[in-house]
């Protein structure tokens, strides 16, 4: 039984990239293993965050990832700030990581885009607080969408520097358990960016509480080009646009693209659309109910998470002491 963990920020809603690049493999993977699902409100700030929208969103994706399919009472679910390991081992990282290696993670300088200087010095240690949600568990699997794989090997390099400046074994190995095919669902208005919550255009993404009118509305919207779809997956090489509608299609359909092609290719895109429309309904329409029905009640939300870090600190705090005792602090008690 392997010690999986993985978290979502809070810094909007889940949207449909969130789903099929993560939080459906989550809820796959508490079968056999011992799941650790983390808000990771910690990251959410390292961008500024309105606080009432902060604690509303992470309320909301706490009850999205369980009407997803994240059981609480089987898998720990919880808000990152409340377990004050991930900040205690995250700041030892912080010292162990070297600046080179922070400054080519290629999330970072998208994120910073030109204007480097005005950025939050949180966002440039974002690795080092990733590593630190992971080794704090000891967890060896990590579900992530494929932009995530830098970050993880710069926490495997973390690891390897902490185990060897402080001769101890005592971090493992962590394995990105990357989902291949659908692993990255792109903007629905520019086929090179990918779907992102802080995306300033609600049209580009499709929230996991898009209303059927909302879903159809953006579907229509969504960018294409002007020729018609291809009879082959091949076909699709320079059309980002093109690819990103077949490979959602795939994706929520359980089928590969080149039998998406055959049924719905050499044709406009209408008919993929209006079929698509179709399929995200489908599948979205139970977790916006029972979203909305677990909203309702945001105190149960607060309890549940209350409960997950309760657990979650039972297994980070020994294991963040014993990294602290490493490094040669006095216990704290
Ligand atoms: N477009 C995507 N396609 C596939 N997987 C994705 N993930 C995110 N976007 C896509 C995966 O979802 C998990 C949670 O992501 P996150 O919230 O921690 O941060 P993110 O990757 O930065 O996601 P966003 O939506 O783009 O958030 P913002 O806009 O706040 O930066 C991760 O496993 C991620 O791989």
């Amino acid at each position: 039984m392997a010690r999986i963990f993985s978290g979502i920020q809070p810094t909007g809603i889940a949207h449909l990239g969130n789903y099929l690049g993560a939080i459906q493999n989550w809820v796959a993977l508490q079968e056999g293993n011992e799941g650790i699902y983390c808000l990771v409100d910690l990251h959410a700030i390292t961008v500024w965050q309105d606080p009432h929208a902060l604690r509303a969103q992470t309320r909301t994706n706490a009850a999205l990832l369980m009407a997803c399919g994240i059981d609480p009472s089987r898998s720990i679910l919880f808000h990152q700030s409340a377990v004050h390991a991930h900040a205690r081992l995250a700041w030892i990282f912080n010292c162990v990581a070297r600046f080179g290696w922070l400054n080519r993670m290629t999330q970072f300088k998208d994120k910073a885009g030109k204007d480097r200087e005005a950025v939050s010095t949180g966002l440039f240690v974002y690795p080092n607080l990733m590593a630190a949600d992971i080794l704090a568990y000891h967890a060896t699997e990590v579900p992530v969408g494929d932009d995530q794989s830098q970050h993880l090997e710069l926490a495997n390099d973390i690891a390897q520097k902490f185990n060897h400046d402080y001769e101890t074994e005592f971090f493992p190995v962590i394995h990105p358990r990357i989902i291949g095919g659908t692993a990255r669902i792109m903007s629905l208005r520019d086929g090179a960016k990918k779907m992102s919550k802080s995306d300033t255009s609600d049209q580009s993404r499709i929230n996991l509480t898009d209303d059927n009118d909302t879903i159809a509305q953006k579907i229509r919207r969504a960018k294409t080009d002007p020729a018609d779809l291809p009879d082959h997956p091949e076909k699709l090489e320079g059309r980002p646009e093109a690819r990103n509608l077949v490979g959602i299609f795939a994706a929520l359909a359980d089928i590969t693209q080149a039998e998406v092609l055959r049924l719905h290719g050499n044709q406009g895109f209408g008919h993929l659309k209006e079929q698509l429309t179709a399929l995200v309904v489908e599948k979205l329409t139970p977790i916006r109910e029972e979203t909305n029905r677990l909203a309702a009640d945001p105190t149960h939300i607060d309890t549940i998470l209350q409960q997950g870090a309760a657990r979650a600190a039972a297994i980070a705090n020994p294991i963040v002491a014993e990294a602290e005792r490493l490094v040669g602090m006095l216990p704290a008690a």
